[in-house]
């Protein structure tokens, strides 16, 4: 953890270096923009691929969350948010036994990709035993089977520009005299391509059930639990936040909690 904490601040005060000086300069001074050889100009085009190869060089240094032993397994994983929403669309999912499901990968990638349940089910799985810590002060261990994120973001190819991702999901978080809030959330890339990150269906060794999410939801075990969204129907590649809610990166990041939530 401390490693990659060291990693993620070596890599913020470079950028930050790099955008200050270029400020420094002065917006008259952006003429050598137009000149292809200038060093800073090359410099600022580095410093645009940053987003994802940058984050891609960082993603060899992760540290795994702490996986537990079957017997650390008190209680059942305690629903908590929504846990029985009520959109048509879900509703309708639900009814048909989540077969018409598709997940859906779009936005910032080469090709946009959707997938049902079976074909999530039929890829190589990971099963991992992990403690959910929610802000509110409470936790559970629970064991969680899923698919990982990262091979499944590489089919879509996801382009060099992009930084986050944001996970929309179906439920109504809350409702509003404008209309209903769907709840969402977003990661980085290095969280995303985490290999403990997995599109999760299975749960104690049963199928996923919809109080904890039904029929996917994201794992990213070194964060809180507002960053675990259940319900969960498409992952955008995006280089910005600000275009969605409030856009703090989530529903309960628009509500004041941190956009890391890291643990
Ligand atoms: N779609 C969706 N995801 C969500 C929530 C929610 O209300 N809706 N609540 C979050 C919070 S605050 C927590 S603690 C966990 C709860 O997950 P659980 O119901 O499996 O315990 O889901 C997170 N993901
Ligand atoms: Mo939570």
């Amino acid at each position: 953890m401390s490693r990659l904490i060291l990693n993620r601040r070596k890599f913020l005060i470079g950028s930050a270096a790099l955008t200050s000086s270029a400020a420094l300069s002065g917006c008259s001074q952006f003429d050598f923009l137009g000149q292809r050889d200038n060093p800073i100009r090359n410099a600022m085009e580095r410093a645009n691929v940053l987003t994802y190869s940058a984050q891609r060089a960082l993603i060899g240094e992760q540290t795994l969350a702490r996986e537990f032993a079957e017997s650390e397994i008190r209680q059942g994983m305690k629903p908590n948010g929504s846990t029985e929403p009520t959109t048509p669309e879900y509703m309708f999912l639900r009814q048909a036994n989540f077969e018409p499901y598709r997940l859906t990968i779009k936005g910032m990638v080469d090709r946009e990709l959707s997938f049902s349940l079976a074909e999530l089910r039929n890829m190589p799985a990971r099963t991992q035993i992990t403690r959910h810590d929610c802000v509110e002060g409470w936790s559970c261990i629970a064991k969680w089977t899923g698919t990982p994120l990262g091979p499944i973001l590489d089919q879509a190819g996801v382009k060099p520009g992009a930084r986050y991702c944001v996970y929309h999901c179906f439920d109504n978080i809350q409702r509003t005299i404008s209309g209903d809030i769907l709840y969402y959330t977003s990661s980085d890339l290095i969280d995303a391509y985490h290999p403990q990150t997995i599109l999760s269906y299975g749960l104690n060794d049963q199928v996923l059930p919809v109080s904890n999410g039904a029929p996917v939801r994201l794992r990213i075990e070194r964060a809180l639990g507002y960053k675990q969204p259940k319900y969960l129907h498409t992952i955008e590649l995006v280089d910005d936040l600000s275009p969605f809610g409030r856009g703090q990166g989530g529903y309960w990041e628009d509500n004041g909690y941190d956009w890391y939530g890291g643990i």
